[in-house]
C-alpha cells in the first residue's frame, strides 16, 4: 500500500485564482456576466488554461470547447481509468463570482497540491472545465453532456431567442467545426470517478453553520417553452373587447402555473425567469409571448403530476401550446464516493451534513454514464446566488479545496472504486 501522502492547499493561492476569474465578465454592481463562449469567457478560459500549464497539467480543448487538463502518474501505465474532478466556467447573465468557478479553482488548487506533495499518483488525474452549464444558448450541461454524446439533434443551432447566438455559431466564431463536435466523444471506461465541488446555492449549511455538504443526489429537471399567440393592433384605437392580447393570457398563465406547482406541495419549486413579448413596443396590443418554464423536484412523481395540471391550464388557453426543451433524470450519488469523502471530514474534524442539491449541475451527466460521481458542497452566504450578491468565505472555500484533495488521494489509493468494467 503507498504511503498516504500529506497533501496541504493553500487557502492564499485559491483565493487569488478566485478574485482573478471574477474580473473576467465583471460589471460593477451588477455582477458577473461571463455566459457561454461571449468575450469574457473566452478571455476567462485563456488565462485559466495558463494557471493549468503552470501547475503542470497537460492542457489541451475538445471539439466541444471543454478544457481538459491531465497529470498522469510518473511511473507505470498512463491509460488507466482517470480521477476527474471539474466544474463549467460560464456564468447566467449578472451572476455571481463562484457558481461554476469555485469548482474549477478548487480542482485546481487540489490537483496542484497534489503534485507539490509527491503522492505517487496510481492512476491519471484530470480536470475538467465544461462548456455551457448555464445553458447560455439553450438546454444546459452542454459541455458534459457533448462529452458523452448525449446531445439532442439539432440543440447546437437553437438559440435562447431572436438576435441571440446558437452553440454552432459561436464554436465556429472560435474556429471550431460544430460538424465534428463527435471527436470529442470519451468512452465512460475512461473514468473512475468523477468529483465536483459547487456552492450550495442555498441557505442550508450557512444556517446549520457547517462548511461541507456532502450531496446524495441531484434533482429532477424539467426546462419548456410556452408560446402564446395574439393578435398584434394598435394600442389606441382597438377596444377592449375586440382585442386578443397575448400577454394578458400569458399572464393568466403564469398565476395559474405558479398555483399549480404551490399545489404540489414543498417538494417541487417551478419558475418562469424568462418571458419574451412581441413586438413589445408600448403603442402595439402584444400579438405574440414565449416564456421559458423551469421545473423541478426530488420526486419524479410529483413533477410529473404538476407538469400534467401545466399542459391542462396550457391547452385551455386560446392558441397557447408547450414544448419540452430538456428533461434531466434526478441522479444519485455514488455511496463509495459519499463514504470517501466523509472519512476525508472525519479525518481532519470537519463537521458536514448529508443533503440533496436542488441546483443541476454538470455531476448530474456522469451517473447516467454509470461513473461513480460524487458533490461537495460549500455554504454560500445569505444561501444567494445567480446574482451579484453572491458571495462566499475565503476559508470555507479552502476547506471545500483540502476536503477535495483528500478525497482524490482517498479514491487513488482504494486503487479503484469498482473493478474495471
Ligand atoms: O440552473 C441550475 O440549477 C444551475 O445553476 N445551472
Ligand atoms: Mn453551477
Ligand atoms: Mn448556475
Amino acid at each position: 500500500m503507498m504511503a498516504k501522502a500529506t497533501v496541504q492547499i493553500q487557502e492564499s493561492r485559491l483565493r487569488q485564482d478566485l478574485l482573478d476569474l471574477a474580473r473576467f465578465g465583471e460589471d460593477p454592481g451588477r455582477g458577473i456576466t461571463r455566459t457561454a463562449l461571449n468575450d469574457a469567457d473566452l478571455a476567462a478560459r485563456q488565462w485559466f488554461k495558463e494557471r493549468m500549464r503552470e501547475a503542470g497539467l497537460k492542457v489541451h480543448e475538445d471539439a466541444a470547447a471543454n478544457l481538459i487538463g491531465r497529470i498522469d502518474p510518473a511511473a507505470g501505465p498512463t491509460d488507466r481509468p482517470c480521477i476527474a474532478t471539474g466544474s463549467h466556467i460560464d456564468t447566467v447573465v449578472q451572476g455571481g463570482k463562484f457558481d461554476g468557478a469555485l469548482g474549477i479553482c478548487t480542482s485546481l488548487e487540489a490537483l496542484r497540491a497534489i503534485r507539490e506533495s509527491g503522492f505517487a499518483l496510481p492512476c491519471p488525474l484530470e480536470l475538467l472545465v465544461f462548456t455551457d452549464e448555464e445553458g447560455g444558448h439553450f438546454a444546459g450541461t452542454f459541455g458534459s453532456r457533448a462529452m458523452f454524446n448525449l446531445l439532442q439533434e439539432g440543440e447546437m443551432e437553437k438559440s435562447r431567442g431572436a438576435g441571440m447566438s446558437s452553440l454552432a455559431q459561436d464554436l465556429k466564431r472560435m474556429g471550431k467545426d460544430p460538424q465534428k463536435i463527435y471527436q470529442g466523444i470519451r468512452s465512460p471506461s475512461e473514468f473512475r470517478a468523477f468529483l465536483e465541488v459547487h456552492i450550495e446555492q442555498g441557505p442550508v449549511l450557512e444556517s446549520m453553520d457547517i462548511p461541507i455538504g456532502i450531496v446524495e443526489g441531484i434533482v429532477h429537471l424539467g426546462r419548456y417553452l410556452i408560446q402564446v399567440e395574439g393578435k398584434a393592433g394598435h394600442a389606441g384605437t382597438t377596444p377592449m373587447h375586440l382585442r386578443d392580447d397575448a400577454l394578458v393570457k400569458a399572464a393568466e398563465i403564469i398565476t395559474a402555473v405558479n398555483e399549480a406547482v404551490r399545489s404540489g406541495g414543498p417538494e417541487i419549486v417551478g419558475t418562469i425567469g424568462e418571458i419574451g413579448v412581441h413586438p413589445g413596443v408600448i403603442n402595439v396590443i402584444p400579438g405574440e409571448v414565449e416564456m421559458a418554464l423551469d421545473l423541478r423536484s426530488m420526486k419524479e412523481a410529483t413533477l410529473a403530476s404538476v407538469k400534467k395540471k401545466i399542459d391542462e391550464i396550457v391547452h385551455s388557453t386560446d392558441n397557447a401550446k408547450i414544448e419540452t426543451i430538456l428533461t434531466k433524470g434526478g441522479v444519485k450519488m455514488d455511496p463509495g464516493i459519499m463514504e470517501a469523502i466523509e472519512l476525508s471530514c472525519r479525518q481532519r474534524g470537519i463537521p458536514f451534513h448529508r443533503m440533496w442539491s436542488g441546483a443541476g449541475h454538470d455531476a448530474m451527466t456522469f451517473p447516467t454514464q454509470h461513473i461513480p460521481t460524487g458533490m461537495i458542497f460549500v455554504p454560500c452566504v445569505g444561501g444567494e446566488s445567480h446574482c451579484p450578491n453572491e458571495d462566499i468565505r475565503f476559508e470555507d472555500a479552502a476547506t471545500g479545496a483540502q476536503v477535495l484533495a483528500d478525497t482524490v488521494v482517498r479514491l487513488a489509493l482504494q486503487e479503484f472504486l469498482h473493478p474495471p468494467p
